[in-house]
This record gives structure tokens, sequence and C-alpha cells, in this order.
């Protein structure tokens, strides 16, 4: 990278009369985009329509599989989300650009082009697992599609994200990282030291709240002061948007919109509104939340949106989209006697693919 010469503070910020903070951000809203002006084919749309039932009859599979204790440790369902991760990958290059998740991992990594077998296997802990069965459902990862995880530890991951914004602008190759969070995410510390620092070297970073209005069972306007977290975009010096997350075509224009931004070397902040059907892991007995306001919720789902797109633009017809279903939740079938016909890692690969250093120089 070229080095910077020192620059003369600005002293334009001497002391203002008043303080004035005008600024307006798009709304990506649903309904409001088709699939020809975002540039994908009626096969893109007949893909994207498969991946997002492949993430859903996966987890329900996946459900049904914890139940029978086939599947141990965590398991957080990202039901009701897809259009998200869908959206992302069509808006994106696969394999160059950067993705990184926190726990509900599940639905990134199929949208990227994980097998079903191999993360069905990591969820079993075995071997043929991306993560060699050793990181379990919290620990997707694929260096093939330029997925950095799954991580557990709520807004740690995002520093991590935005550390692939900067290797991208320090190897000027181009490429971008997403960074994906929950809404109870968005108090952590470590996001807003992240998000100045992407502000501050314009990099080619996007920060993505997905805000399905719950951190386990406490609702955002419990939690925030300004539960509006576009607002404090204008502090990082990003650009924003609020984008309806029930609508793989939104997620999608907004992600294209500020991917390229991205690219150009302007960091983003995004707060994609969705919902998780399912409670926050399978222990979750869901009291904060009534029937009523799920069902409604499920009305606007977008596999369901996206079917009827599908139908009315006669891209499909129905029998048609009736086997690929039956299709897919063969794929999940069958991922199922993948992952249970795979062996457990070997207990001595447990020292294996964890940092280790001989000596602590930096201590000396
Ligand atoms: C630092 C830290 N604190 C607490 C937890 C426990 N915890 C796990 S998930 C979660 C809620 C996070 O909710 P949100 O970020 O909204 O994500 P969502 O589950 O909605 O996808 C909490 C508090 C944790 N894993 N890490």
């Amino acid at each position: 990278m070229a080095k910077q010469k020192a620059k003369k503070t600005d002293d334009s910020r001497d002391f203002p009369s008043e303080i004035k903070i005008d600024v307006t951000f798009p709304t990506y809203a649903a309904g409001a985009y088709g699939h020809k002006e975002l540039g994908l084919s009626e096969d893109d749309v007949m893909a994207m329509y498969r991946n997002m039932l492949l993430q859903r009859r996966f987890e329900e599979r996946a459900a049904q599989m914890y139940g029978k204790q086939k599947i141990a440790g965590f398991l957080h369902l990202y039901i009701g989300q897809e259009a998200i991760s869908t959206g992302t990958a069509a808006a994106i290059k696969v394999g160059h650009d950067s993705v990184i998740t926190a726990y509900r991992d599940h639905g990134h990594g199929l949208a990227l082009g994980m097998t079903a077998n191999e993360c069905m296997a990591e969820l079993f802990g075995r071997i043929d697992g991306s993560s060699r069965g050793k990181g379990g459902s919290m620990h997707y990862f694929s260096k093939k599609h330029g997925f950095f995880g799954g991580h557990g530890i709520v807004g740690a991951h995002v520093p991590v994200g935005v550390g692939l914004a900067f290797a991208h602008k320090y190897k000027e190759d181009g490429g971008v990282s997403i960074s994906f969070y929950g809404d109870g995410a968005h108090g952590q510390g470590a996001i807003h030291e992240a998000a100045n620092l992407a502000g501050l070297y314009n990099l080619p970073a996007i920060l993505v709240v997905e805000n399905n209005n719950y951190a386990m069972g406490t609702a955002i306007d419990r939690a925030f002061s300004q539960p509006e977290f576009t607002h404090q975009a204008v502090a990082y010096d990003m650009n924003a948007a609020v984008v309806d997350g029930m609508d793989v075509f939104a997620v999608t224009k907004a992600m294209q919109d500020h991917v390229k931004l991205a690219r150009e070397g302007k960091p983003s902040f995004l707060e994609i509104r969705t919902y998780r059907y399912r409670g926050h892991s399978m222990s979750d007995p869901q009291k904060y939340r009534t029937k009523e306001e799920l069902e409604e919720k499920q009305n606007a789902d977008p596999i369901i949106r996206l079917k009827k797109y599908i139908l009315d633009n006669k891209m499909s017809a129905q029998d048609k989209l009736d086997a690929i279903d039956e299709e897919v939740k063969q794929e999940v079938l069958d991922s199922v006697d993948f992952a249970d016909n795979s062996p457990f890692p070997d207990l001595e690969t447990i020292y294996e693919d964890v940092y280790e250093e001989n000596d602590y120089p930096f201590l000396a």
C-alpha cells in the first residue's frame, strides 16, 4: 500500500455555532424489484428458489435429528431468514468475496454452495463435515466458498470480518467482506470499534444486522435506547439502508448496490428486517412472543413470496415446483444417510487444527 503523508488536522471542525446532522438513507421494500432489473435470469431465480427450499428442508430435518439425539450441543435454526443468505449469495462473487456470520450459520453455508452432505455431517460431528466434525452447528467453514464461519461469541466475529475487508484492500484484489450478526449483538462494543475502523480506513466492508426482533427472549425495544440501527451509521461515516428481509429480491438489490459501493472503498451498514420462526435454539420455550405474532410473520414467508412470483411470471408450474420440493427433501434425506455413515474423528485429531506456539516471544 502507498505510504500516507502526514496531513494537517481538519480545522473546519473549529468550534461550530450549532451541530446539525441531516442525512437520508434509502430503504429496500418488498415487492419493489423484479428479477430482470436485478440482472437475474429465470434460471437464476429458479436456483434461488431451490436453494431457499434446501435451507428450509435441511433445517427441518436437522431439528428432527436433534430430537433423535443424532446432533449434540447447540442447534440454532435460520428458518424464516433464508432470503438474506440467498439474496447475498446472488449479489457477490462467491469464493472471491468474504462472508462471516454468527452461530445461525447453516443458511449462509448452503446459500454459498456448501453441500447438504458436508453440512449435515458437521452437525453429526463426523469426519466428512465441513470442519471435520470438530466445529458442529455453530462452526461451519468453507475456504472454497469464502465462508469464514460460523462463530459462537456474540459480536466477536465482526472485527474479524472487518479485518478480512482490510485484507482485501491491502491485497488490492477487489474483494469485499460481509459480516452478518444479530440485533442483540449490535450492543457489543467490538462491533462499534470495527465499524469505526471500516469508516476510518474506507474498507470494502458491509456490516449487516439481521434484525429478527429478538436476542434470545429480549425484544430490541427493551435492549436499545435507539432501536433504529441505521442512525448509528452516521457516527462511523458509513452508507446505510433498511431492507425488507422477507423478500429475496429486495435483499439482492440492496446487496448489489452496497457491494458496488464497497468495491469503491465505501463501507456500508445494512439493517435487514427479518423474523426467525423457531425459538432461539432447540431449548427455547418462546414465552416472549404470541402465536398471533408468529403467524403474522409467517404469512410474509420469503419462500412462498418467491413461489408466487415464479407462478405469476409463468417461469414454472405448480407440479414442477412440487417436484423440486421432493427432490430437495430427498437430497436432505441422503445427507442424513451420508452423515450417519461417516465416522467420528479420531480422538487424537483433537490436537490438530489448533493454533499453537512453542514459545511466546511477545511476552519476553
Ligand atoms: C459474548 C456473549 N454473550 C452472551 C452469549 C450468549 N448468547 C448466545 S446467543 C445470544 C443472543 C444473541 O442474539 P442476536 O444477536 O439477536 O442473534 P439471533 O439469535 O437473533 O440470530 C446470547 C446472549 C454469547 N454467546 N456471547
